[in-house]
């Protein structure tokens, strides 16, 4: 029986993240994974994956899953080394040896320590976050859920390779690294990323003291002969050395300097705390997550793997419409889907799309069901060695063809919930009146509620943003952030699209400066939230 009851915590966009406090409580994390095991699909003699970023309290979670996992009917749980398991990683670890689902212990790019996140997802069958039935379904159950199972055993060594049993469950210690590092080396064209190597092009890689240090040393120094210290924060500590894992240019700003400097090498690249984002900056020259889908999706064909099977690009709706532009050009589909990757598992899985993105640092393609922040550096540096050109010089060719848009995101962390939810009702409650009117320069087209009607099953997942959408094509669309712990976090994403005739080498702030001031007049930003700049500009 539980000690204490579950609140109910609803999972947000990515999985259950709540404060280590809160998941220490007796029976908390506990009720949680009953609520999974009791919902989720699964055979007789089903296996399971479970590994997490190495946070403060994995080993302790890790643990407790592996003996509940035992009394609930598992027959073999797989665990990376060290109860480590990067987000892609795990997705392809679920694929590979058929489990039924995966257990991923991560609050994402969010702080680790005794006193900041921790996180728990549910990953289905085919390697992707569970979809919003089976959430919903979950969620369901932690309301009602009056007891959970586990078996009396001892923690086992989660650092030795190798195979324990713990009750009648087979507990695979496994190499968190090695098939991952395989699945790369099959996607991309290691050789010619050997060749600019050995003729002397060189880069920086941060992993911010979290998962991605020990793939990302395997694979960039090991494997493509990348100097040693290449890799940079390589080892993942429990707190990530007290800094925040979020590649954006504040946290990864000692990266982004460097870039910018007369020291830059040629290609800067970070990853977060769970492995599943990317943040690409090349000499002189930052890329926005949602240019660099677009420029990676241009440009696939350089990847041996991808030659000739690119079938459609997905976005997320808030992420920019460059890679619309590249879908028109290629003549493949294009899809905008709600923020979270699970909305991109059924269109990767139906084959409808190839490669898909987002604004928040994302891109992943149809090799595994996440996003994966070293596959899209993999296939930059494929992309880069195949046409022997600078990061910039291809940032500037791909505007020339495409046009440009200038894209920001400005984030209000932290704000009250009241506010930011009355911030959201006004907003809905003026969408019939906004058409036509003028706000200094720009003219609202169309307003709505971003509503999404999968296509291959047919559910209908609503209320997910504020569209803006403004005569000429820019854009501005408000959003509540789904994987904050404390209060709200207001999204704010900005948009103006430059054609290949216009400015294409303008300041950004510059370029958004009237849909800025647009979203303030439109949503009452510091009157609802007391708050006149954002915390974060990305
Ligand atoms: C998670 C999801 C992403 C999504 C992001 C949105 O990212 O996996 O697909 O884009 O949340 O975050 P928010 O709701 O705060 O805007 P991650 O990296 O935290 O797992």
């Amino acid at each position: 029986m539980p000690t204490t009851p579950f609140d109910g915590q609803k999972p947000g966009t990515s999985g259950l993240r709540k404060k280590v406090k809160v998941f220490q409580q007796p029976g908390y994390a506990e009720n949680f994974i009953q609520s999974v095991f009791d919902v989720v699909e699964r055979g007789a003699g089903a296996t399971l994956v479970l590994g997490g970023d190495g946070r403060f309290h994995n080993r302790a979670v890790i643990q407790q899953a592996i003996r509940m996992a035992a009394a609930n009917g598992y027959a073999r749980v797989l665990v990376g080394r060290g109860g480590i398991l990067s987000t892609p990683a795990a997705s392809n670890v679920i694929r590979k040896y058929k489990a039924s689902g995966g257990l991923v212990l991560s609050a994402s790019h969010n702080p680790g320590g005794p006193d900041e996140d921790f996180g728990i997802k549910y990953n289905i069958a085919n390697g992707g976050p569970a979809p919003e039935g089976v959430t919903e379904a979950i969620h369901a159950r932690t309301t009602t859920i009056e007891r959970w199972l586990t078996v009396e055993a001892a923690d086992i060594d989660l650092d030795a390779v190798g195979i324990v049993e713990v009750g009648d469950m087979n507990v695979e210690i496994i190499d968190p690294v090695a098939d991952y590092a395989n699945l790369m080396e099959e996607l991309f064209d290691f050789d010619a990323i050997r060749g600019i190597v050995a003729s002397g092009f060189t880069m920086c890689f941060d992993a911010m003291s979290a998962v991605t240090g020990p793939y990302a040393t395997e694979i960039l120094e090991r494997r493509l002969g990348f100097a040693a210290g290449t890799v940079v924060n390589g080892i993942p500590l429990e707190d990530f050395g007290g800094h925040h894992p979020d590649p954006n240019l504040i946290h990864a700003k000692a990266l982004h300097d460097l870039m910018m400097g007369p020291d830059a090498p040629d290609l800067g690249a970070a990853s977060d705390g769970d492995g599943d984002r990317n943040l690409i900056i090349g000499r002189g020259r930052f890329v926005t997550p949602s240019d660099s889908l677009a420029m990676l999706a241009a440009n696939i064909e350089c990847a041996p793997a991808y030659r000739n099977r690119l079938t459609g690009i997905a976005r997320s709706m808030p992420t920019s419409a460059a890679a619309d532009r590249v879908a028109e050009a290629l003549g493949v589909r294009c899809f905008e889907t709600p923020t979270g990757w699970k909305f991109f598992g059924n269109l990767l899985d139906a084959g409808m799309v190839t490669i898909c993105g987002e604004e928040s640092a994302g891109t992943g393609s149809d090799h595994v069901r996440e996003k994966d922040g070293l596959w899209a550096v993999l296939l930059w540096l494929n992309i880069l060695a195949v046409r022997g050109i600078s990061v910039d010089e291809l940032a500037r060719l791909h505007w020339a063809r495409f046009g440009r848009n200038y894209y920001a995101r400005h984030d209000y962390e932290g704000v009250d919930k009241d506010g930011a939810d009355a911030l959201m009702a006004a907003l809905v409650a003026q969408l019939d009146t906004l058409a036509g009117q003028a706000f200094g320069a720009l003219e609202v087209a169309k307003a709505d509620s971003f509503s999404y009607t999968d296509p291959v099953d047919g559910s209908v997942s609503a209320n997910q943003g504020i569209r803006v959408l403004f005569e000429g094509g820019s854009r501005v669309v408000f959003r509540l952030s789904g994987t904050g712990t404390a209060g709200a976090t207001l999204r704010v994403y900005l948009e103006n699209y430059m054609p290949p005739s216009g400015d294409l080498d303008a300041d950004t702030g510059a370029m958004l400066a009237d849909q800025i001031a647009a979203a303030e007049a439109i949503a009452g930003i510091a009157r609802h939230t007391g708050r006149t700049a954002p915390d974060v500009v990305t």
